[in-house]
């Protein structure tokens, strides 16, 4: 049993994906039938519980979709449930130093390389009963960069064994460095420090990814050299998909008197 999206990153291929906000495992069967290779369960900022994230991952299961859960923070009891009921990886929020990434990355592996504890029943279903001896290699750990001070540690960051993926928060990362909040930020202060995690990952080997707004930045980042992009969310592929039909609609003059639409969360 093996990572699909790990394995193709880690060969320094671009993989797509998406996050996940309703935990609707109709949705997941809808983006499973889709190009996406991958989908994020949020539980960092939203108010899907284990259960629903169980459900979605049975989704995921059935349509092949690679699902990944966001903890809500750098916290190994929540990095252990997040992969007990299956998830084939973690995305964990706030790493500032090398040492926050040896938290993460130890809840993550079984030993030797992790402290992370045994019982995973789910994952023996899921993945078969060698699950134990194949989980290191299949579970993709994904690091997030969004402050100043892990931009300034990026370097330390990446030297930590068994860190797979480090990748930007657009948002947190602007506010922290005080500039204005937006994905596809172009504050040059934002555009610097995104560089410089760009560059690490060229000197250290270790893919990076961002959180995108929409499919046009995503062509740019692609081009920069990112390689695990996000394109929006659920919830957000809806909201532009309606502003799509609504311009439409006003465009030709059909709703004259329609809601004007925000272009934000
Ligand atoms: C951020 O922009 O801070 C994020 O966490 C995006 O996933
Ligand atoms: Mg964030």
């Amino acid at each position: 049993m093996e990572n699909p999206v790990r394995k193709k990153v880690k060969a320094g291929q671009v993989s797509l994906g998406t996050w996940v906000n309703s935990g609707r495992p109709l949705i997941i069967d809808i983006l499973g039938r889709s190009d996406f290779e991958w989908v994020t369960l949020e539980t960092e900022h939203s108010a899907l519980d284990y259960q629903e994230c169980v459900n979605c991952l049975y989704a995921a299961q059935a349509t092949n979709i690679v699902p990944f859960i966001r903890v809500a923070w750098n916290d190994p009891m929540l990095i252990k449930r997040a992969l007990d009921i299956g998830a084939m990886g973690v995305v964990v929020p706030n790493i500032d130093t090398a040492a926050d990434a040896a938290r993460a990355v130890s809840a993550s592996r079984y030993a030797p390389l992790g402290a992370r504890g045994i019982g995973s029943s789910r994952g023996q279903l899921a993945y078969g009963e060698d699950y134990y001896d194949c989980a290191n290699e299949l579970v993709c750990v994904v690091l997030m960069i969004e402050s100043a001070d892990a931009v300034k540690n990026i370097d330390a960051i990446m030297q930590t064994p068994g860190v797979d993926i480090c990748f930007i928060g657009p948002n947190d990362l602007a506010a922290s460095l005080g500039v204005p909040l937006g994905l596809d930020n172009k504050h040059p202060d934002h555009v610097a420090a995104c560089q410089k995690v760009i560059e690490a990952g060229k000197k250290w080997g270790v893919p990076v990814g961002i959180h995108c707004a929409g499919a046009q930045e995503a062509v740019r980042r692609i081009e920069e050299g990112y390689k695990w992009i996000s394109i929006a969310s659920d919830v957000r592929l809806l909201k532009l998909a309606l502003n799509d039909v609504f311009d439409c609609i006003k465009k030709n003059g059909a709703a004259e008197n329609a809601p004007k639409h925000s272009n934000t969360l």
